[in-house]
């Protein structure tokens, strides 16, 4: 559609937008409908399909209508602060509500936790209903906005997101754009023998489309779900399941497919969502003859989403879920003249997969090598920082960058499994291997952090030292996501050392996806303990309360300009300076066991005066030097800034 058609349809349309309550949304669809129109029709080219996107304007202006007035408020009040995500004032945690706290009401008893602990950023897992038995933990979606009976009532949830708002607390949820379940309403027309609905998913009568698929596309389950197609009987068709075989994937080579899904979205951004996770962005489009990952329409897809979104509820923001290769991950902040305009936020899945890997080898080469040569994301984006989530955790690292180490990429990744899931006597891990193939010898890690990092054998063995030295690799980790720059999001347990949980095995829907093990209930006696005793779980909470009140006493960890990686004298230490131009932190870990050094002389180079009084911001501490040597002993965390 050429600019002077866009302008005409514009000029009928903008007399509907006068008045005070539409004049805002007609302004926010006259700055974006170019870009909306391009990515439109780039995606949908073919004339039937162009026929949709008046359909989409109406939609779009429906569910703006649609869009509850207090929201509407917190959109406009939004868009004049600016980039609100990148605030040093923001810490998250993540939580399955039945796990944390049983439901609703449950999770709304325990806001005065969250105070006390400084977290103001939630992201709830899914919590609309699913199929009854196997559910990927809600991943399987029988709706998009109807809360599962379980967790409560909408109207409870509703209650609880006012509540959250009047203490901003911002909310997080899942949108999972990638598939439903096969119980979702349009599965149950298409199994019914509805075409219309067979045409949402991928569905094919025989086996010729499907194979050509499978010729490329690599296996996400391969253990539980191998193939990435599923018979269905009843319908007499293939039907593409990448993920789990009761997990549809959507057809957005359809617009009525991404039409729908608009109104999805908002439907759950109008419960009063603030941030809405994008899960398994990376496998939108499809193509036979690639692994139908990262596709540019891929790309187009989710900023198409996002634009539309700009101009229907601006305040609320997108995070990327695309767990790739780091030089694929920063993509998803949109790249050429899409920058800025796909999503808000990524998970930094680079720096926590490379986290894991310097805690096994006690080394920081991969980590600053890769950080160094990963290219910067732009700007207005920010980062997820974690260093672990519900999920497995892949050794998604560049093997270019291995290789130039001097080491072979598959017998380091078989030594980080071994690391960590007891292939070696020796390691304090305690985690279990995810979707192994004893083919190719790939596979993935589970484990809480607590038990990946050494306190469940620490406790069993009754080791004092070790029990020292887990809890302060626990809070070195956390210590980096909390002033890396962007939103560090804990998992819930994990603030109290929460071990393994092994239950999961006795669960016949769980028992063969070790992602349980690390989905822990939460422990509430052994935090009504917190105060009164001294132990491993008040040492970390009360660690991480410190540095979470000290992070948002420093605007130098806003993420207005990227961290600065300094390439370190010593082998076993990482530093990254933060700075705005006025004030520096330095922060400074010891990856190794044994205490480590860094020379003045070294110091000086990267702007460490010791003599200009300096402390550790953690400690208080004044930074003190012994033969123009700085000591950092076991695991230890500085934030080095004036005293
Ligand atoms: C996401 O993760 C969710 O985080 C998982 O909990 C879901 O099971 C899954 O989607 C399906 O909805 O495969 O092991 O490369 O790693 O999107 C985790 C990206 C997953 C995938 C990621 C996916």
């Amino acid at each position: 559609m050429n600019q002077a058609t866009l302008h005409q349809l514009m000029t009928k349309r903008s007399k509907k937008y006068v008045d005070a309550s539409h004049e805002a949304f007609g302004l926010r669809l006259a700055t974006n409908i170019s870009l909306i129109s391009s990515l439109y029709f780039s995606l949908y080219p073919e004339k039937e399909k162009a026929s949709y996107f008046p359909k989409l304007l109406d939609k779009m202006e429906q569910l703006f209508f649609k869009r509850p007035e207090e929201l509407k408020e917190l959109d406009l009040k939004r868009a004049k602060v600016g980039n609100w995500y990148q605030s040093e004032q923001l810490a998250g945690m993540q939580l399955y509500v039945d796990r944390f706290n049983k439901d609703i009401k449950g999770l709304d008893e325990k806001l005065p936790y969250f105070e006390e602990l400084g977290i103001n950023f939630l992201h709830l897992m899914p919590i609309t209903t699913r199929p009854a038995g196997e559910n990927d933990g809600g991943y399987a979606v029988n709706s998009y906005h109807k809360i599962d009976a379980r967790y409560g009532t909408r109207k409870e949830f509703l209650a609880f997101t006012k509540k959250a708002r009047s203490k901003n607390m911002i909310l997080m949820l899942d949108f999972v754009v990638n598939h439903t379940s096969d119980e979702f309403e349009w599965a149950k027309k298409a199994i019914a023998g509805e075409e219309k609905y067979q045409n949402y998913y991928y569905t094919y009568p025989g086996r010729q489309i499907p194979d050509a698929f499978e010729k490329t596309l690599p296996e996400i389950f391969p253990a539980t779900a191998p193939g990435s197609f599923t018979y269905n009987k009843s319908m007499e068709r293939w039907v593409m399941t990448c993920f789990n075989s009761y997990q549809w994937d959507l057809n957005y080579t359809n617009p009525e497919v991404f039409i729908a899904m608009l109104e999805n979205l908002l439907n759950l951004a109008n419960m009063g969502v603030d941030v809405v996770r994008f899960d398994a962005l990376a496998f939108l489009w499809k193509k036979i003859g690639t692994i139908s990952q990262n596709l540019p329409e891929a790309h187009q897809l989710v900023s198409l989403f996002r634009m539309c979104l700009q101009v229907i509820a601006p305040g609320v923001i997108l995070l990327a879920e695309a767990i790739v290769a780091p030089r694929n991950i920063i993509k998803y902040f949109g790249e050429g003249l899409l920058e800025g305009n796909e999503c808000e936020v990524a998970y930094n899945a680079s720096l926590m997969a490379l986290l894991w890997n310097s805690i096994a080898t006690k080394k920081t080469s991969l980590l600053y090598k890769s950080l160094l040569e990963t290219p910067s994301k732009p700007q207005d984006g920010t980062w997820i920082n974690y260093i672990r989530c519900h999920d497995d955790i892949g050794l998604g690292y560049d093997d270019d960058f291995i290789r130039d180490l001097g080491l072979s990429p598959r017998e380091h990744r078989k030594f980080l499994l071994d690391y960590y899931c007891g292939g070696l006597d020796w390691s304090p891990a305690k985690g279990l291997l995810f979707m192994y193939n004893p083919k190719n010898g790939d596979g993935r890690i589970t484990g809480s952090a607590a038990s990946l990092l050494g306190l469940e054998k620490a406790l069993e063995q009754k080791d004092k030292n070790s029990i020292t030295e887990a809890v302060a690799k626990i809070l070195m980790l956390h210590g980096i996501i909390l002033s890396y720059g962007g939103i560090p999001l804990i998992y819930a347990g994990d603030e109290i050392g929460m071990l393994n949980d092994y239950t999961f095995l006795e669960n016949e829907d769980h028992k063969d996806d070790s992602r349980w093990v690390n989905r822990p209930k939460q422990d509430w006696e052994a935090v009504n303990k917190l105060a009164s005793k001294k132990n491993h779980a008040s040492s970390i909470f009360n660690g991480l309360k410190k540095m979470i009140q000290l992070r948002k006493k420093l605007p130098v960890f806003a993420d207005v300009s990227p961290p600065i990686i300094h390439p370190s004298s010593n082998p076993h230490i990482f530093v990254f300076e933060r700075t705005n131009g006025k004030d520096r932190v330095w922060v400074i870990s010891n990856f190794d066991e044994n205490t480590q050094f860094l020379h003045v002389s070294w110091l000086f180079t990267i702007g460490i005066h010791p003599e200009n009084n300096l402390k550790d911001g953690i400690t208080g501490k004044k930074l003190k030097l012994e033969r123009n040597l700085l000591q950092l002993s076991a695991y230890e965390h500085l934030w080095i800034m004036a005293g």
